[in-house]
């Protein structure tokens, strides 16, 4: 059924994606690295020696704690073995194109001296900027950099769930000007960074900001052309958050896959999109504990490509400790992840949605631009054949394997458009990845 369109002041700017090099860019990168890094890593998920059963890096919502006692965290954050330059190293090691950096979460501390708060890293007794210092050991690494913001603000004294009296309003119009400085500063002072990942925008008073959220997006973009940002930044004036009143996608990507993967193409609409995973259930900051399943390399590949089969980044988490230093069990990880991609990039980056019937034994990509196809393989059946299905009028020229070309393998055409493909191993601990090189028929 065709829906009606209505008249929006304040919905999507846009109907399809961008083409423009900054995006075209984004889209390629594959995968990435968050880094959520903060207060909260110093109490890591416990508080007088008690475990808080949420999110480490919301610990201060919990009952238990006194704000007041929270909040003066900075005055303990010396993270004596933060060393940028080491992190960079590290994503770079994984394989990461991009980087989102907590600038600032919930709690309001910011990792950068701003201007408009003493609640900065400034007052505390490391005193440096660590905004600068990531941007700069990860721009020095190839490694693009989007900053992470929050604009709910526990700290902030005219921060406000909802708007219900007088005085809440005139609080928030305070608190709207804070956090435009707040952006402008982020943007002015680093303005190599390729974006901006927005998060605490769910709340009754800020999803009341259409115009205010829609023209400080529009000033971000003109000061900075180029600049990415998701779908978690404003609303419509009807309060429509990530798709507007319309159905259409508001922000250059969709932000909406947060521990989840779309289970199939469809999902994505044929929007840009990233998914933002943790290794544990759902831990950003730091947790010592670190509770339940722990995601493995062979996993966090598989989430790899199959994002980046449905035309999406993958985005893995790491909570680095209060001292700075990133915890061995994330180290490890990110080696595995990088052992293999040193292997198999050329399967994940630059790579987008093939086109082909998706199979059992993994996931297609395509190098965009091209027809090469790349057949990630996780599942090997016991038949040793992987199926495959061509799209309509597909000749396969060659097919071997990524790791060792000089293994080459015959497809057999079961029926049109059908094949397998024979195995000639069938144990594998590892992920492979074989190229399929095709052609257009006439
Ligand atoms: C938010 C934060 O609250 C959390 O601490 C972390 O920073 C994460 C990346 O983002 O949590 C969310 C935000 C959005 C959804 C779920 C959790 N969502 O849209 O489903």
């Amino acid at each position: 059924a065709v829906k009606e369109q209505i008249t929006l002041l304040h919905g999507s700017h846009r109907v399809g994606k961008r083409s423009d090099a900054a995006m075209e860019k984004w889209r390629g990168y594959g995968l990435g690295q968050f880094i959520h890094w903060g207060l909260y890593a110093i109490p890591g998920g416990a508080w007088n020696g008690k475990q808080y059963n949420g999110a480490a890096e919301w610990i201060r919502s919990w009952n238990g704690i006194p704000k007041s006692t929270y909040d003066s965290l900075n005055y303990s954050f010396n993270p004596t073995a933060f060393d940028a330059k080491a992190w960079a190293k590290t994503a770079r090691q994984m394989g990461a194109k991009y980087v989102t950096f907590t600038t600032k979460h919930h709690d309001g501390f910011c990792l950068w001296p701003s201007k408009y708060t003493k609640y900065t890293v400034k007052n505390s007794p490391y005193k440096k900027d660590i905004v600068k210092a990531v941007v700069d050991a990860y721009d020095q690494e190839g490694i693009d950099v989007i900053l992470y913001f929050s604009v709910m603000d526990w700290n902030h004294p005219d921060w406000r769930y909802d708007l219900k009296t007088k005085e809440d309003s005139i609080a928030f119009e305070r608190f709207k000007k804070f956090t435009r400085n707040q952006l402008i500063e982020l943007l002015t002072n680093y303005p190599t960074v390729k974006g901006l990942w927005f998060d605490g925008t769910w709340d009754k008073s800020w999803v009341k900001q259409a115009a205010f959220a829609d023209e400080l997006e529009t000033e971000m973009r003109k000061l900075r052309p180029g600049l990415i940002i998701g779908s978690r930044f404003r609303a419509d004036e009807n309060g429509k958050r990530h798709f507007d009143s319309n159905g259409v996608l508001m922000g250059d990507y969709e932000q909406g896959w947060e521990r989840k993967i779309p289970a199939k193409i469809e999902d994505v609409h044929g929007n840009d999109w990233d998914c933002v995973m943790t290794v544990p259930e759902n831990q950003w900051g730091y947790n010592a504990a670190w509770n339940g399943h722990i995601k493995t390399g062979n996993e966090l590949i598989e989430m790899t490509a199959r994002c980046v089969s449905m035309g999406g980044n993958f985005v893995l988490n790491f909570g680095p400790k209060g001292d700075g230093s990133i915890r061995q069990e994330e180290i490890k990880l990110a080696t595995e992840i990088g052992d293999w991609m040193k292997i198999n990039q050329e399967a994940i980056y630059n790579c987008e949605y093939a086109g082909y019937e998706k199979q059992d034994w993994g996931y297609f990509t395509k190098k965009s631009g091209t027809d090469k196809i790349y057949m990630v393989v996780f599942n090997v059946p016991v038949s040793a054949a992987l199926r495959i299905k061509t799209p309509p009028k597909t000749i396969i020229k060659k097919a071997y394997l990524l790791a060792d070309t000089q293994e080459v393998f015959s497809p057999e055409e079961i029926s049109g458009d059908e094949y397998f493909l024979h195995l000639k191993k069938r144990e594998q601990s590892k992920p492979f990845v074989i190229v399929l090189e095709t052609a257009k028929a006439e």
